[in-house]
C-alpha cells in the first residue's frame, strides 16, 4: 500500500443527494452487496434497470431457463438460517424457482426499500477533489457517493445479428436475454431460433413441443451433455445442509467453485478403458455435474490430444442419439471441448429427430437478411410467424461500456479499455478511486460457479470499505503497476490453456469489433481468493490509499 494525504472538503452547494454507496444493479450480486453494506452502517442506493429484482433471472424469462449448477451450491451462505430454511426441488432449478428465491432474500432481509426500479445508471464521474462519484440516472437523478459498485451482470447486454432488417419482421421477435414476462404460447406456429449456445439449447427442445415448425440457424455446434434434471432427493438436500459450512468451503477452494475430486492424471496417462468409463459414468449419471467432465483429467482444457478424447467421446454420443446422419454430423462440434461455454441441456439431441424440427447451418451459408415475414441465408429464404434470437451478450464489459465511467482527470474507463479491460484483480482499475466492479472483467466471474464468485467480491469490497472506514482512509485506487502485472497475468494464465485458441464471448469474438482477449481469470476460484485476500492482509498491496 502507498498512502498519501490532502486535505480537501466537499464542494459547497452541492445539490446532488448524498450517500454512502450506490450499487447498480440488483441480481445476486447487487442485492448481496446492499446487505454487506447495510450492515457496515452506510447507506445505500441501489439502482436497476428492470422492473423487478433478480438480474439475469428476471430478464432470461424464456421457456427451458434454469441454471446449470446444482442449486444446492448455487444460492448464498451468508446467512446459514436461510440455506438452511430454504428448500430447493430440482437439482437444476428453473427460472422461476429462483426469482422467488431472490425475492424471498428480498424480502427476508429487508431489502427492496433501498432498490430503485426501473431507473438506469447512465453516468459516473468521479469528483476527485470531493473523493466522491456523481452518479446520473436517465430519470434524471444525481446523487453523490463515496463508492461506486457496479453489479451491473456479465451477461446482461444482449447481443442482436449484425445484418440488415430485424426491424422490418412483422411478425414476433423475441431475446432470449430479455424475453417478456407474459408467457408466449408458440402452438401451431412457424419459429426460428437463431443460436445454439446454452439459451438456444434450452429454449429449443420447448418450443418444438407446440410449435407447427421449428427452424433452428445454427452458426457453431456446442457440446451439449444432458442434464439429467430431476426432482431433488430430500435426503441429499438434508445432508448437504448438514454439512454446509464443508460444502461452501471445498467450493471456495476449487477451480470452478464446484468442489470435484482432485484429478491426478492426464487423460492420456490412463488406459482408454479407463478413460471412456470415466465419460460414461459423467454422460450417465443422474448427479453428474458439467465440469466433471472438464476437470476429470488435469489436462482435458490444457492438452490438445486429451481434449480430442472427451472431444470424441460427446461426438459419437451425438451420432447415436440424431438419426439422420447428415443432421447428426451437423451437430457435431469440431473444436475443442470445454474451452468455450459447454452446455447442459434435456432431450437437445433428440429434438433434432422430430419432423417438425429442421436444422439449417449458416456457417456455410450465412443469414443475410432478416425480411418482413421471415430471414434469408444466402442461399434461401424462410417464412416464419416469429423469430427468436438466442444470439447472447456483449459480454463482461457490455454492461460497464454502457455506462458513461470517468474516473480522475475525466478518463473515460470505456476509453482505458479500448484494447481490452485492465483491471487489478477483476475489481478495480486504476484512475477509478472507490469503484468496485462485481466479478468483473479479469476474476474469475463466468470461469466458474458465480455464486461463489459473486460472494467472495461482496465480502472482499465489503471489508475493503469497513478498513477505509475505521483508518479515515477516503480513496483507496488501484496502481498502475499492480493492474498491469494483474492483467498481464490473467492472459498468460489463459494462454496456458486452449481458451484463447477457439472463437467465443470468453474472448470477445462474438461481438464485431471487440478486442481479443482473455475476459475473466482461468487461475482458479480458490487460488483467486488467495491472491486477493493476500492483498488485503499485505494493507492492500498494490493500492494507494489516500486520507
Ligand atoms: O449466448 P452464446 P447464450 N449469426 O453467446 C449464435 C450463460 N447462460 O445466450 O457460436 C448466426 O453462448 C452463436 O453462434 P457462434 C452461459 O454462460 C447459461 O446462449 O458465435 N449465429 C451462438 O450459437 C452462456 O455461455 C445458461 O458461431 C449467431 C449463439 O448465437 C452465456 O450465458 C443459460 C450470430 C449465442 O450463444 C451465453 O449464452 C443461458 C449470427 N450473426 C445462458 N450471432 C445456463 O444454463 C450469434 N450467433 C445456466
Amino acid at each position: 500500500m502507498t498512502s498519501t494525504s490532502e486535505h480537501s472538503e466537499f464542494p459547497t452547494g452541492q445539490e446532488a443527494r448524498e450517500i454512502d454507496a450506490v450499487v447498480v444493479g440488483a441480481g445476486f450480486a447487487g442485492l448481496h452487496m446492499l446487505h454487506k453494506l447495510r450492515e457496515l452502517g452506510l447507506s445505500v442506493q441501489v439502482y436497476e434497470a428492470g422492473d423487478g429484482l433478480g438480474g439475469t433471472w428476471f430478464w432470461n424469462r424464456y421457456p427451458g431457463a434454469r441454471v446449470d449448477v446444482k442449486s444446492m451450491y448455487y444460492n448464498y451462505s451468508f446467512d446459514p438460517e436461510l440455506e438452511q430454511e430454504w428448500e430447493w426441488t430440482e437439482k437444476y432449478p428453473p427460472q422461476p424457482e429462483l426469482l422467488r428465491y431472490i425475492n424471498h432474500v428480498a424480502d427476508r432481509f429487508d431489502l427492496r426499500k433501498d432498490v430503485r426500479l426501473r431507473t438506469r445508471v447512465t453516468a459516473a464521474v468521479y469528483d476527485e477533489s470531493a473523493a466522491r462519484w456523481r452518479i446520473t440516472t436517465d430519470r434524471g437523478e444525481v446523487v453523490s457517493a463515496r463508492f461506486a459498485i457496479m453489479a451491473t451482470g456479465c451477461l446482461s447486454v444482449p447481443k442482436m445479428v449484425e445484418i440488415p432488417g430485424i426491424e422490418t419482421f412483422r411478425g414476433r421477435s423475441f431475446h432470449t436475454g430479455h424475453w417478456p414476462e407474459r408467457e408466449v404460447d408458440f402452438t401451431g406456429r412457424r419459429v426460428a431460433v437463431i443460436g445454439t449456445g446454452s439459451s438456444g439449447v434450452q429454449v429449443i427442445p420447448l418450443i418444438a413441443r407446440t410449435a407447427e415448425k421449428l427452424t433452428v440457424f445454427q452458426r457453431t455446434p456446442n457440446y451439449v451433455l444432458p442434464a439429467r434434471n430431476h426432482a431433488i432427493d430430500p435426503e441429499f438436500q438434508r445432508g448437504i445442509k448438514s454439512r454446509y459450512r464443508d460444502v461452501r468451503k471445498a467450493n471456495r477452494e476449487s477451480g470452478f467453485g464446484i468442489a470435484q475430486p482432485e484429478a491426478t492424471k492426464g487423460a492420456l496417462e490412463v488406459s482408454e478403458q479407463e478413460r471412456n468409463a470415466f465419460y460414461r459414468k459423467v454422460w450417465a449419471d443422474k448427479d453428474s455435474e458439467l465440469v466433471s467432465m472438464m476437470v476429470g483429467f488435469t489436462d482435458t482444457l490444457s492438452d490438445e490430444a486429451s481434449n480430442e478424447t472427451a472431444a470424441q467421446f460427446i461426438r459419437d454420443r451425438i451420432a447415436e442419439i440424431v438419426a439422420d446422419p447428415a443432421v447428426a454430423q451437423l451437430l457435431q462440434p469440431a473444436g475443442f471441448f470445454g474451452v468455450k461455454r459447454p452446455v447442459l441441456g434435456t432431450d437437445y439431441y433428440e429434438t433434432f429427430n422430430r419432423p417438425n424440427v429442421r436444422l439449417v447451418d449458416v456457417s456455410t451459408t450465412p443469414l443475410a437478411e432478416i425480411t418482413a415475414s421471415g430471414l434469408a441465408t444466402t442461399q434461401e429464404s424462410f417464412e416464419f410467424d416469429d423469430i427468436i434470437y438466442a444470439t447472447g451478450y456483449d459480454a463482461m464489459t457490455g454492461a460497464l461500456d454502457a455506462i458513461d465511467i470517468r474516473g480522475r482527470d475525466g478518463a473515460s474507463l470505456r476509453e482505458k479499455w479500448a484494447a481490452g479491460p485492465v483491471t487489478y484483480l477483476g475489481l478495480t482499475a486504476a484512475g477509478f478511486p472507490n469503484l468496485f466492479t462485481i466479478t468483473g472483467p479479469g476474476s474469475p466471474s463466468v470461469l466458474s460457479n458465480m455464486m461463489v464468485s459473486i460472494e467472495q467480491h461482496v465480502d472482499w469490497v465489503a471489508d475493503a470499505i469497513d478498513t477505509m472506514r475505521t483508518r479515515g482512509v477516503k480513496a483507496m485506487e488501484a496502481e498502475t503497476d499492480a493492474e498491469q502485472a494483474w492483467t498481464r497475468h490473467v492472459g498468460e494464465a489463459g494462454d496456458m490453456t486452449l481458451y484463447p485458441k477457439v472463437d467465443s464471448w470468453y474472448v470477445g469474438s462474438n461481438v464485431p469489433g471487440k478486442p481479443r482477449v482473455m475476459y475473466a481469470y482461468i487461475g482458479g476460484v480458490g487460488a483467486y481468493r488467495e491472491k486477493c485476500d493476500q492483498v488485503a492482509a499485505d494493507d492492500y498491496d498494490g493500492f494507494t490509499l489516500t486520507q
